[in-house]
């Protein structure tokens, strides 16, 4: 009858051909095995050896696979419970699971905040390799808004003059900083502008601005988009509003279309009755019905990568030779 031995080696060493040659070596020196046995062992190594490779690619994708349910399943926090191995997916020579795991409470559904540790396993024959990583939440703000700098806290950047008139940011805002004050123009047409080519499609928009002006009298200002197209140039209309000495939202909904090639969009502001200073803040200019929003997403953080220590080197394989568990 076989001896059976088996033993655990206490090491995360990588590689498992140096446990193996360790392991052959205390089994000639200590026990003073035949040379059959020896050679019979080494044979094993190296097909070992190999599934434990191939082992490590899968176990690397099984990660990969929970991943893509982070990625793709909104209800994933209650969908898996902390700690359970998803059902082994058989896959060519070998199969693979994985498992999140919130280190911090044990709950996934408690809180959106919270890290998990993704655990990915594989098996090919007797070779089991788990690798883990953790992946921490992230918040991502969406803003359907098509204008750059829309509060004028980035200076002036992304707005020029329209016609001769000069901007400069006031101290006087509806939110953040500042806001951008339109003066020194040469008449009630110029104003703030922003190019919205690349940016700007067809469809309903809706626009809205803080609007402030410098008139002793009410004011009618208008928001615009210049098109130039293969077809000709056309004016559209956004938004039309009565604004005085306070802060007031003008605002509206237009059908923005064209025809021909879009060669250039530019969205502007000008008056109606003179060329008095007007301050402007908070401009918006989205699609219809769109609003600002904010997802979470879960980024692995590469520098918790780890092997797992119940990664098994070999396990007996029933055949009755020798079992090596590194821990
Ligand atoms: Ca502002």
């Amino acid at each position: 009858m076989m001896r059976r031995m088996s033993w655990t080696v206490r090491s995360r060493r990588r590689g498992s051909a140096y446990l193996l040659v360790l392991a052959v070596t205390v089994l000639v020196t200590a026990t003073g095995i035949g040379t059959l046995l020896v050679q019979r062992i080494r044979t094993r190594t190296a097909v070992w050896s190999a599934d434990g490779q191939r082992a490590s690619a899968m176990a690397a994708s099984a990660v990969e696979m929970a991943a893509y349910q982070l990625a793709n399943r909104a209800s994933w926090r209650t969908g898996f419970t902390s700690g359970s191995w998803t059902t082994a997916v058989s896959i060519g020579e070998g199969s693979l699971s994985f498992k999140l795991v919130d280190e911090v409470d044990g709950t996934l559904s408690d809180d959106s905040t919270e890290p998990v540790r993704v655990y990915g396993r594989a098996q090919v024959g007797s070779a089991v390799r788990v690798f883990s990583v953790v992946a921490r939440p992230r918040a991502v703000t969406s803003d359907p808004n098509l204008l750059l700098n829309s509060g004028f806290e980035d200076k002036v950047n992304g707005w020029e003059a329209y016609g001769k008139a000069t901007l400069e940011l006031d101290a006087s805002k509806v939110a953040g900083a500042s806001s951008l004050r339109a003066k020194s123009r040469e008449s009630a047409t110029t104003g703030p502008s922003q190019d919205v080519t690349a940016s700007v499609s067809k469809g309903t928009m809706t626009t809205s601005v803080w609007c402030y002006s410098d008139r002793s009298s009410a004011e009618t200002l208008q928001v615009l988009l210049e098109l130039e197209t293969t077809g000709g140039t056309s004016t559209i209309t956004l938004a039309t509003g009565t604004v005085n000495r306070s802060w007031r939202q003008v605002s509206g909904t237009a059908s923005v279309t064209w025809s021909g090639r879009l060669n250039r969009a530019v969205l502007r502001m000008r008056t109606v009755s003179d060329k008095a200073d007007f301050l402007i803040d908070e401009v918006r200019f989205q699609p219809f019905g769109s609003s600002a929003s904010t997802t979470t997403v879960m980024t692995f953080d590469p520098s918790t990568w780890r092997r797992e220590a119940d990664s098994a080197e070999l396990i007996d394989d029933g055949k009755g030779a020798i079992v090596v568990v590194p821990r």
